[in-house]
């Protein structure tokens, strides 16, 4: 099955660069900076975390390795081609604006490079970026990262995302970050509901009217109401939620209600290089966990097209390539 999942065109909308990159990719940076920071030889990533709050520290490690313009282009590109490998026809990455004086990377210059390497020529498969606005942030960066989204929108930029610690900052001191960007036309993508503390705000997050949904773990009755009734596409992270220990097992993983409603999910992975999981063994997973056919797992890959932050044109053109391959393999 795990090979099938390989070959199955995937779209995948939920992917933090800074979370996805690969050992290998990280030992290639860490080569780069050892000398100057011999700290980081020592760093290893934990095989698995006692909960999501031992997650978010990890990223103090991380940011040394990306913390100037040409790290962040190899980071890049080594994801993209990651995805790729992995069968993935058309990627959304996400990513957090992030400065650092000592190498003179500002948030122009660091969201230039990703988008330097999202825009290299390939041909099998299609890249867009989501500008991330992390919960700790001000309103006026919350601003700032609307201003740089607006900047780089013809490079590629496609929508704002709402992301970072969970038990942290709060929604309603952004809004008017995300009402602006809303103005401007961007969808927004609004991690929601990852742990019970989050459910507080919930009806806030739902009252921005998103697009698509991160997570959406823990819902009420109404809640889960208003988002079939809104027809929200759920970005599902299965192994980043075990992991992070907010779903005890894959058997009773929320997937499983999207899947009896036949309400529209994305199977993504969250933080690859983090948790360890490619998008094939995400759709492996799903499949062993509920016995999905090879043309369930189709059906559920085609219907992720839907949920793109792009237009008819590329969604049509997605189809096409997905009808096509289904000609040849099932
Ligand atoms: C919330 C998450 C996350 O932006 O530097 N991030 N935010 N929930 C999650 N679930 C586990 N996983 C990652 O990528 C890393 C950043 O993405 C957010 C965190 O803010 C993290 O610092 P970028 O590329």
């Amino acid at each position: 099955m795990n090979e099938f999942c390989v070959q199955l065109p995937k779209v995948e909308l939920h992917a933090h660069i800074n979370g996805s990159l690969s050992p290998d990719t990280m030992r290639v940076l860490v080569e780069r900076k050892k000398d100057s920071n011999p700290s980081l030889a020592d760093f290893r990533i934990p095989d698995s975390l006692e909960r999501i709050d031992d997650f978010f520290p990890l990223f103090r490690f991380i940011y040394q390795l990306t913390d100037d313009e040409p790290s962040v282009v190899i980071a890049t590109r080594n994801v993209i081609s990651d995805f790729e490998r992995d069968g993935v026809r058309y990627l959304e990455l996400r990513t957090t604006p992030r400065e650092n004086p000592a190498t003179g990377m500002t948030k122009k210059s660091y969201l230039a490079a990703v988008l330097s390497a999202i825009n290299e020529v390939r041909k099998s498969i299609v890249v867009r970026l989501i500008v991330s606005i992390d919960r700790r942030d001000t309103l006026e960066k919350a601003q700032e990262a609307v201003d740089l989204a607006l900047h780089f929108r013809s490079q590629g930029v496609v929508g704002i995302d709402l992301c970072g610690h969970v038990m942290e900052g709060s929604f309603v001191a952004l809004r008017p970050a995300f009402d602006r960007a809303k103005q401007h036309g961007f969808p927004l993508t609004l991690h929601f509901g990852e742990v019970k503390e989050n459910m507080a705000e919930s009806l806030e997050l739902l009252s921005i009217q998103p697009n698509r949904l991160g997570h959406a773990t823990f819902l009420t009755p109404e809640r889960r109401e208003n988002i079939y009734a809104g027809n929200i596409p759920v970005e599902i992270c299965m192994t980043s939620n075990i992991l992070c220990k907010t779903t005890s097992t894959y058997e009773e993983h929320h997937i499983k209600d999207l899947l009896v409603e036949k309400h529209p999910f994305i199977i993504c992975t969250d933080d690859k290089g983090v948790f360890f999981s490619q998008l094939s063994d995400e759709y492996t997973i799903a499949a062993k966990t509920f016995g999905l056919s090879k043309n369930e797992l189709y059906e559920a890959s085609y219907r992720t097209i839907d949920a793109i932050f792009e237009d008819e044109t590329i969604k049509q053109n997605l189809k096409k390539i997905w009808s096509e391959w289904y000609k040849d393999n099932l």
